[in-house]
């Protein structure tokens, strides 16, 4: 074999089985017709089943807004329950093609556990929950305490460093879920229980009786929590990335589900256009997608303030306030990058 024939037969070979390696997720979420969508087991206004059995909530919205982006459908989501323990397994197997479960960006989950954070789509932190008969105000007066945490999680962690680093001790009444959690707290088998704030107000807004618990003053830790992919499929991150970058932006543009339709026949913003699909400019072919694909993305659910204020927000029993998740142009941290 003379050296020209030999190096093309090396690269046929070379680009063969890179060719067979390389079905991306996005090909086979296209292929299955359906994105697998890791979910919690239920946390009210993030992620549950309404009473027609169809997922609602926060996460289950970044979700549905993938789907649309690749689907052309956010109802082509199969919602997949996992929980703090068996989360990462499902996504590292493929079981999940993402996961968007109340998640926090830690450097060993992104090094060690080999995840991509797609961004953060709730700033939390890490608060207590006490029945007020306890007489209890500060976290600082939970020494000897119970308290109930969930397994797999950085609450755990978070929980020893804290009681430790103030010379106080607690006993761990380990649980698996949320549900399962409420219901030893409410039966008295834990004093306190901890999670991110936002469980917290999402649990207490499914009790008879809220008036009766209180979240304690102090916030012992960072939960940047947002949606996540296995390492080594770039074109997939990206396009998770940037649909929620997207329902970030058009909440900064002034694009709501009430005028998108409208919007998207032009308007004398390009970044709009851009966005939107109305442009020369085409975004989405760049990750393997059509031009439309964040005009779908936001359409399923709205912007990000639209589905805060749905699912979580103030005029909702949950009732959270923006805070940090206000966009960055109000005082808060959510910023997209831009779209060009
Ligand atoms: N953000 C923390 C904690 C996440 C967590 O497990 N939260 C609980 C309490 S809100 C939860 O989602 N439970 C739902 C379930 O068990 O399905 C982490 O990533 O480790």
């Amino acid at each position: 074999m003379n050296k020209t024939v030999f190096f093309g037969a090396m690269t046929a070979a070379v680009t063969l089985v890179a060719g067979a390696a390389s079905a991306t997720v996005l090909d086979e979420v296209k292929a299955r017709g359906e994105l697998n969508c890791g979910v919690s087991t239920g946390v009210n206004g993030f992620s549950a089943p309404d009473s027609a059995g169809e997922w609602q909530g926060f996460d289950v919205a970044v979700c549905r807004a993938v789907a649309a982006a690749v689907l052309g459908d956010p109802k082509k989501v199969k919602f997949v329950t996992t929980t703090g323990q068996t989360r990462f397994t499902a996504l590292a197997s493929g079981e999940i093609d993402m996961l968007a479960r109340n998640t926090t960006w830690t450097l060993s989950r992104d090094a060690d556990l080999k995840f991509t954070f797609a961004g953060v789509n709730y700033y939390d932190g890490q608060g207590f929950m006490i029945n007020k008969a306890m007489g209890v105000s500060s976290a600082k007066e939970l020494d000897g305490s119970t308290v109930c945490i969930q397994t797999g999680t950085t609450t755990e962690l978070n929980l020893a460093d804290y009681f430790k680093a103030n010379n106080m001790t607690y006993e761990p009444v380990p649980i698996e879920t949320n549900a399962e959690a409420q219901q030893q707290y409410l039966a008295g088998a834990c004093d306190v229980y901890t999670t991110d704030a936002s469980g917290l107000a999402a649990t207490r807004a499914t009790f008879a009786d809220p008036e009766n618990h209180a979240l304690l003053p102090e916030i012992i830790s960072k939960e940047p929590l947002g949606p996540l992919v296995a390492h080594g499929d770039d074109q997939w991150a990206d396009i998770v990335r940037w649909t929620m970058n997207a329902l970030v932006a058009a909440e900064e543009l002034g694009i709501t589900s009430a005028n998108i339709e409208e919007l998207s026949k032009g308007t004398a913003n390009p970044e709009v256009d851009r966005m939107l699909g109305s442009s020369e400019d085409d975004l989405g072919a760049m990750f393997g997608l059509d031009k439309q694909w964040a005009k779908r993305a936001i359409a399923a659910n709205g912007n990000y303030g639209e589905i805060f204020a749905a699912n979580i927000g103030e005029s909702t029993p949950i009732g959270l306030a923006r805070g940090l998740n206000a966009l960055w142009t109000q005082g808060g941290l959510q910023y997209s990058p831009p779209f060009r």
